[in-house]
C-alpha cells in the first residue's frame, strides 16, 4: 500500500505534525488491529470528520438554536437524528454526546440524584467505569453496586442482578460492557428493571454495529434508554448516541444540553450520520455476521491451540483470553504481541487475581479486520501468530517476534483498510 497519504496542507503547516500522522497510517495498515472497540472507518466517514462543519457553533437543537447561521446544521443534525431511529427502530435519537463515558452521564443526569444507588456490571468482570465503578464519578457520586458473572461458565449472573436489585432498588440498572463474549439477554434485564421499577440503560457501545446488521438481538422494546459510541462495531467516527422511547426524549435532551455539554461537534455528527447511512446498505449486515463469523472462528482455532477462554468462546466480535495457564501475566503479552504487529489490550478476567494494570488476560476482537476483507478462513493463521507471540512472550524471544511481524505485515498488504487504501 502506497502510504502515507497526501495531507499537503499539514505537511506544509507541521511537517513534525503531518509525519506523525503518516507513521499512524503506516502503522494501522501493516499491523493486525485486534483491540475489539477499534475499527477502521470508511473513508466518506473519514472526510466528513475533517470539514467546514468543525467551524460552528449550534448549542441546542435543531429548529431551537442559541446561535445563528444553523441552515445547513439543522440539517446534518436532522439527517443523523432520523438516520439513528431507522436503523435502530427508536422513538428518538440524541446525536450530540461527545462519547460514551459523557453519554452515559447524561443518563445519570436525566434519571438519578447524586447519591441514589445504581446497578451495573463491576469493571473486572466485563463491565464499563461508567456503570458505576468506584473509582469513576459514577461510583464517586452515585451509590454504585456491581453484578458480575458465575466463576464456572463466566455468564452473566441473574440471580445476583435479580437479587440486588430487590434488595437496593435501585434508579438505574446498566447492561453491556466492554469485555462481555457472550449474548446479552436485554429481555431478563428488562423485566428485573420492570419489577423494581429502574430505567434500564442499554450501554450497547461494543455491539452496536452488530445490532445495527441484524447479527445480535436489539435492547429494542425491553430497554428504555440505549446508549452507545458511534466507533466501535458500527465503525463511525468517534462519537456517541443516546436513544429512547418518546417518553424520554426530553429528559434525555435536556440531560446532555444544557446539562452537560455546550456546542455539539458538528463534524462528529456529520460522520455519525454518513455511518448511520452506510450501516442501512445491506452489505452492513453481511460485516456484521462476518465479524462474529470471524470471532468464532478464531476463538475455536485458539481453543484447539489450547487457550482457555471467558465463557469457552464468543457469540459476538470479542474473545478473552485468560493467560494464566500460559503462565504469561496479559500485559507482558499484550506488549509482545504489539512487538510482532498484533495490538491487542490486556484486560482483566473475572475473579481476576492480578490487578487492572498487571492483569491475567488479554482482549481481542474482529471487527478491524473483518473491514480489511479477512475472512473465517485466515482465523486459525491469527490463532497460530498469538500462539507464536505468547510462547515468545515467555521466552523473552524477540527474533520470534520479529518473524510474526514480518508474516503479519505481508499478509496484511493484501488487505487495503478502509479509509486508508490509496489505489
Ligand atoms: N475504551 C473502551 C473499550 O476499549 O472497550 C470502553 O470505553
Amino acid at each position: 500500500m502506497p502510504l502515507p497519504l497526501s495531507h499537503p496542507a499539514l505537511s506544509a503547516a507541521d511537517p513534525e505534525l503531518a509525519d506523525l500522522v503518516g507513521a499512524e497510517e503506516r502503522l494501522q495498515a501493516d499491523t493486525l488491529r485486534l483491540i475489539p472497540s477499534e475499527n477502521y472507518v470508511s473513508a466518506a466517514v473519514l472526510e466528513a470528520t475533517g470539514t467546514v462543519l468543525q467551524n460552528k457553533y449550534s448549542e441546542g437543537y435543531a429548529g431551537r438554536r442559541y446561535y445563528e447561521g444553523q441552515q445547513n446544521i439543522d440539517r446534518v443534525e436532522t439527517l443523523a437524528v432520523e438516520r439513528a431511529k431507522a436503523v435502530f427502530g427508536v422513538e428518538h435519537a440524541n446525536v450530540q454526546p461527545y462519547s460514551g463515558s459523557p453519554a452515559n452521564l447524561a443518563a445519570y443526569l436525566a434519571f438519578a440524584r447524586p447519591g441514589d444507588t445504581v446497578l451495573g456490571m463491576s469493571l473486572p468482570m466485563g463491565g464499563h467505569l461508567t456503570h458505576g465503578w468506584g473509582v469513576s464519578a459514577t461510583g464517586t457520586w452515585f451509590h454504585g453496586v456491581q453484578y458480575g458473572v458465575h466463576a464456572d461458565t463466566g455468564l452473566i449472573d441473574f440471580d445476583q442482578v435479580r437479587d440486588l436489585a430487590r434488595k437496593e432498588r435501585p434508579k438505574i440498572i446498566f447492561c453491556g460492557g466492554t469485555a462481555v463474549p457472550r449474548t446479552i439477554d436485554f429481555a431478563a434485564f428488562g423485566e428485573i428493571a420492570r419489577e423494581v421499577d429502574a430505567v434500564l440503560v442499554a450501554d450497547i457501545a461494543h455491539i452496536a454495529g452488530l445490532i445495527a446488521g441484524g447479527a445480535h438481538p436489539s435492547p429494542v422494546p425491553h430497554a428504555d434508554v440505549i446508549s452507545t459510541t458511534t466507533h466501535k462495531t458500527l465503525r463511525g467516527p468517534r462519537g456517541a448516541m443516546l436513544m429512547s422511547r418518546a417518553t424520554h426524549a426530553k429528559a434525555l435532551d435536556k440531560a446532555v444540553f444544557p446539562g452537560l455539554q455546550g456546542g455539539p461537534h458538528n463534524h462528529t455528527t456529520a460522520a455519525i450520520a454518513v455511518a448511520l447511512h452506510e450501516a442501512a446498505a445491506p452489505a452492513f449486515r453481511d460485516y456484521a455476521h462476518a465479524v462474529v463469523a470471524n470471532a468464532k472462528a478464531l476463538a475455536e482455532a485458539l481453543l484447539a491451540r489450547g487457550f482457555d477462554l471467558v465463557s469457552g468462546g464468543t457469540d459476538n466480535h470479542l474473545v478473552l483470553i485468560d493467560l494464566t495457564g500460559k503462565d504469561v501475566p496479559g500485559k507482558v503479552a499484550a506488549k509482545a504481541l504489539d512487538r510482532a504487529g498484533i495490538v491487542v489490550n490486556y484486560n482483566t478476567v473475572p475473579f481476576d487475581p492480578r490487578k487492572p494494570f498487571d492483569p491475567s488476560g488479554i482482549r481481542i476482537g474482529t471487527p478491524s479486520l473483518t473491514s480489511r476483507g479477512l475472512g473465517t478462513d485466515l482465523m486459525p493463521q491469527v490463532a497460530e501468530w498469538i500462539e507464536r507471540g505468547v510462547t515468545a512472550a515467555k521466552a523473552d524471544d524477540e527474533a520470534a517476534l520479529a518473524a510474526v511481524r514480518g508474516e503479519v505485515a505481508e499478509l496484511m498488504a493484501h488487505y487495503p483498510a478502509p479509509g486508508l487504501a490509496t489505489a
